[in-house]
């Protein structure tokens, strides 16, 4: 993964601290991007706005899925679930989240929409690390997660170039000192997307929080079948 500033070339282009980057084994990122692909065919009804996303395991927010949620084991996102784990292993997240309380997310980016999200900062309901994995990035420059510091930060916008299986964690200054988001170029046309996970894990210490995550992560009265992959593309979504 390399890196550009707007900003002039004498400057130095630096990562917020606190971003690490690593690299996901290519075998597994094909295999999940394939299965995005499948289920964006099978179970993603035009569900367009911001981009397109699906949930792993956990719905965000909890109690009132937005998108269809995939629980962990479920045969369509076995792929993507084995690479979620092995993002959580190479930022050494093993011994500090358990896999039941990640909200993991899937997010496709088109080209055909502008797609784009904006930039924030991630809440605080979530753990203090957050890892992110590219599963495909086909625009003609690769760009990719950008960065600006806050106005109590210093340091220049950046923005990543990008490789499928580039994966990156954020914590400390990078998470809350610092903002992320991502547009789509606007000279681009076509077929070309930007594909991710992100991965985030619900804090249990927050009574409220708890209390949902024992009821599955959704409401009581919904029942997990309402949050669960049944919204499959043309039936009715809650
Ligand atoms: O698409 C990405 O890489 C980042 C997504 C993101 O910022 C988010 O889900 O909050």
């Amino acid at each position: 993964m390399t890196l550009t500033s707007p900003r002039l070339a004498r400057h130095v282009c630096s990562l917020p601290p606190g971003l690490h980057l690593a690299r996901l084994p290519a075998a597994l990122v094909e295999a999940a991007a394939r299965e995005v692909t499948q289920i964006e065919s099978q179970w993603l009804d035009g569900q367009m706005g911001e981009n397109v996303v699906f949930h792993l395991n956990l719905p965000f927010p909890l109690g009132f899925p937005t998108a269809p949620v995939f629980r962990l084991g479920s045969e369509e996102t076995a792929c993507i679930e084995r690479l979620a784990c092995a993002a959580r292993a190479a930022f050494a997240l093993e011994d500090r989240y358990p896999l039941e309380t990640m909200h993991a997310i899937v997010r496709i980016y088109s080209a055909k929409d502008g797609s784009k999200i904006g930039w924030h900062k991630d809440k605080r309901c979530f753990e203090e690390c957050v890892a992110g994995v590219v599963m495909e990035n086909s625009l003609p420059r690769r760009e990719g997660l950008r960065f600006r510091p806050d106005e109590a930060h210093l340091g220049d916008e950046v923005g990543l170039v990008e490789r499928s299986g580039d994966g990156f964690m954020f914590e400390g200054e990078a998470r809350h000192g610092w903002e992320h988001g991502f547009s789509m170029p606007q000279d681009i046309e076509g077929e070309h997307r930007r594909v991710t996970l992100t991965m985030r894990w619900y804090r249990t210490n927050d009574p409220a929080t708890a209390s949902k995550l024992a009821n599955g992560g959704v409401r009581a009265s919904m029942g997990r079948s309402a949050c669960s992959s049944s919204v499959r593309k043309g039936a009715v979504r809650t």
